[in-house]
C-alpha cells in the first residue's frame, strides 16, 4: 500500500471532500510502514474498503418555522464501518454540513470506537440546519421531522446516534420522542445522551470533557509532568468546552480563555464554578455568542472580537470547537506565547501544517480519536446500561471511564512509542485503531 497512490485515487474520485481526503490521508501516512508488514491486509484489499462508508442515506427534512414559512434543509446518516460492532456515532446540526464533513468524522468515529475498547462501529450523520437564532419550538419541529426519515435506518443493535456540535440533551429529547412514537417501542438504546430519567448514563454530558483530561494527565504523566497549576486554554464554549473546564478546574489547573464565533473571552485569573454554569445558559440560548460571558461577568471576563483562543498565553490548548479551528499560523503563536502541550478535543482540530508545527518543535501534541473518546465510551456504557435495564452511580461510570482513557493511552505508547522514547499519539492512535478494525474486516471475509 502506497499512501500517495490511494490518495491520488480518492482525490480524482472525490474532488473537493477537503475534510474527508485530509483525514484519510492522516490515518493512512500513520499505518503505511505496519501495513505493509501485513501481506493478508494486501491481499483482501483492507484499505480500499475502510476508507469507503458501508452505505450513506441522504435525505430531505421539511418543516415549517414560527412564521409559519416552510423550510427544507437536507439530512444525512453515514453508517462507515460495522466490523466491531453496531453503527455508532453523533449527529451534527450545523450550517456548513456537507456529505464531506459527515465522512471524514463517520471515518474517525470507526478508529475512535475501536480504541474505547467497547464494540462499536463507526457512524455519523446530521443536518445543514442551522440551530443559530431558532426558537425552542422550532428545534423541536425540525427534530420531529427529521427523526420522520431517519427512525427506520437505526436501532439499538444497528446504528445508534447520539449528539455532535448543535445536538444536545434536547435535541436528543426531541429525536427520541419522536423515534417512539413511529417505533411504538421503547427502545431506549437506540440513541444515546438521553436525560437521566429515561435511560440516559449519569456523566455522559460531561464524559467527552472528562474523558480528555484524563487522557492529558496520563499524557502528561508520561512525560514526567502534571495539570496542576498550569494555565490551560480551551476553544467554543459548548458541551464539550464546558466539561473541559470543569475538569479542568478539578485538577488544579487555571482555564484562561473560551471562544466563539465571534471572538475570545480572556480570562485572566481563571473561570470559576458561576462562569461554566452561564455556558449552559449560552447554549441553550441559541444566540452563539461568547461576547454573552464578558457582558454577564465584565469583572472577570475581557472580549476581543475577530481572535481566537490562541492568541492567550497558555501552557496547555485544548481545542474543543471544529474541525481545522487551530492553523500552523496559530500553532507558531501558542509555541511563540510559551505553549507546550496541545491535546485536540475537538475532532480534526488542527491543521496538517498545525500538527506538524508542534510535533516538530518538541510539543506534546494528540489527536481528537484519542482525546475525545471519553464521550462515545460512555455512550457505549450507556448502550449497556439500556441493555440490561439498569442504571449505575455516577461512580461505576467514572471508574469506567478512567479505565477507558489509560487503556487508550496504553495503546497509543503501544503503537506509538518512537526511538527516542517520545511517544507519537498521532500514529499510536491510527495504528491501534486501524489493527483493531482491519482484523476484524479479515476475518468476516470478503463482504
Ligand atoms: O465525535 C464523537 O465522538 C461524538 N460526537 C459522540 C458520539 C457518540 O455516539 O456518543
Amino acid at each position: 500500500m502506497k499512501t500517495a497512490e490511494i490518495m491520488a485515487k480518492l482525490q480524482a474520485k472525490y474532488p473537493g471532500e477537503n475534510e474527508y481526503l485530509q483525514a484519510v490521508q492522516e490515518v493512512l501516512e500513520s499505518i503505511e510502514d505496519v501495513y505493509n508488514q501485513h501481506p493478508e491486509f494486501e491481499k483482501a484489499k483492507i484499505v480500499e474498503r475502510i476508507v469507503e462508508p458501508d452505505r450513506i442515506f441522504t435525505f430531505r427534512v421539511t418543516w415549517v418555522d414560527d412564521k409559519g414559512e416552510v423550510q427544507t434543509n437536507l439530512g444525512y446518516r453515514i453508517q462507515f464501518n460495522s466490523a466491531i460492532g453496531p453503527y455508532k456515532g453523533g449527529l451534527r446540526f450545523h450550517k456548513a454540513v456537507t456529505p464531506s464533513m459527515l465522512k471524514f468524522l463517520g471515518f474517525e468515529q470507526t478508529f475512535k470506537n475501536a480504541l474505547t475498547t467497547l464494540p462499536m462501529g463507526g457512524a455519523k450523520g446530521g443536518s445543514d440546519f442551522d440551530p443559530v437564532g431558532k426558537s425552542d419550538d422550532e428545534i423541536m419541529r425540525f427534530c420531529q421531522a427529521f427523526m420522520l426519515e431517519l427512525w427506520n435506518c437505526i436501532g439499538p443493535d444497528q446504528d445508534v446516534p447520539a449528539g455532535d456540535v448543535g445536538v444536545g440533551g434536547r435535541e436528543i429529547g426531541y429525536l427520541y420522542g419522536m423515534y417512539k412514537k413511529l417505533a411504538r417501542q421503547y427502545n431506549t438504546g437506540v440513541l444515546t445522551g438521553k436525560g437521566g430519567t429515561w435511560g440516559g448514563s449519569v456523566l455522559r454530558p460531561e464524559a467527552t470533557g472528562f474523558g480528555a483530561l484524563y487522557l492529558t494527565q496520563h499524557i502528561l504523566n508520561h512525560a514526567g509532568k502534571s495539570i496542576e497549576g498550569k494555565t490551560v486554554t480551551l476553544s467554543g464554549f459548548g458541551n464539550v468546552a464546558w466539561g473541559a473546564a470543569t475538569k479542568a478546574v478539578q485538577l488544579g489547573a487555571k482555564v484562561v480563555a473560551i471562544s466563539g464565533p465571534d471572538g475570545v473571552c480572556h480570562i485572566p485569573d481563571g473561570i470559576t464554578k458561576e462562569m461554566i454554569d452561564y455556558m449552559l445558559v449560552m447554549r441553550a440560548s441559541n444566540r452563539n455568542k461568547v461576547e454573552d460571558m464578558a457582558v454577564k461577568f465584565p469583572d472577570k471576563a475581557h472580549f476581543t472580537a475577530g481572535k481566537k483562543s490562541w492568541s492567550i498565553p497558555c501552557d496547555i490548548a485544548l481545542p474543543s470547537a471544529f474541525q481545522n479551528e487551530l492553523s500552523e499560523d496559530d500553532a507558531k503563536e501558542l509555541v511563540a506565547n510559551g505553549c507546550w502541550c496541545c491535546c485536540e478535543i475537538s475532532n480534526m482540530g488542527c491543521q496538517p501544517g498545525a500538527i506538524h508545527y508542534f510535533q516538530s518543535h518538541g510539543i506534546i501534541f494528540a489527536p481528537g480519536k484519542a482525546v475525545n473518546a471519553g464521550g462515545v465510551a460512555t455512550s457505549g456504557l450507556e448502550m449497556t446500561q439500556n441493555a440490561t435495564h439498569i442504571s449505575w452511580s455516577g461512580q461505576e461510570v467514572d471508574d469506567k471511564l478512567h479505565y477507558i482513557m489509560s487503556s487508550i493511552h496504553e495503546q497509543c505508547v503501544k503503537f506509538g512509542t518512537q526511538p527516542d522514547g517520545t511517544v507519537d499519539y498521532v500514529k499510536g492512535a491510527n495504528i491501534a485503531g486501524f489493527m483493531k478494525v482491519a482484523q476484524a474486516m479479515l476475518e468476516q471475509g470478503t463482504i
